[in-house]
């Protein structure tokens, strides 16, 4: 690979300009194709009566994609304010796409009967 420094010392500064603008497009280029990347994936682990994480941190209008377990009945995963929930069964990975809004808190919860500890069953999406 040539070493820059000779490589710009011996060429016609017209030259230079044309590499120097052609790497800023590879830059930019680069930068639009970072802008699109995929979502962010979140896992989170629901049991009896608990998320994991029941915290959760999204920037504003973040696109996320929330991978879901269960470890002993089918929950739900419901996040009312961004218009999504799901039902979690036991043994497979459920996939929810989500979209946060503006800054604030959002609560989600379990949406389908689990127990005696359901209705404590929730947790939060901090979006700022
Ligand atoms: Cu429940």
């Amino acid at each position: 690979m040539p070493k820059l420094a000779p490589l710009f010392a011996r060429a016609p500064s017209a030259a230079r300009r044309r590499w120097l603008v052609a790497a800023a497009a590879s830059a930019a280029a680069l930068l639009r194709i970072d802008a699109h990347a995929a979502p962010r994936v979140i896992k989170v682990h629901a049991r009896r009566f608990v998320f994991a994480p029941d915290h959760i941190a999204l920037a504003p209008h973040e696109q996320v994609v929330f991978e879901i377990t269960a470890q002993d009945t089918t929950m739900g995963f419901s996040i009312p304010q961004f218009g999504v929930r799901a039902d979690v069964p036991p043994g497979t990975v459920v996939k929810l796409a989500a979209t946060a809004g503006d800054a604030g808190t959002v609560p989600f919860l379990c949406d389908i009967f689990c127990g005696s500890g359901h209705e404590s069953m929730n947790g939060v999406i901090v979006v700022g």
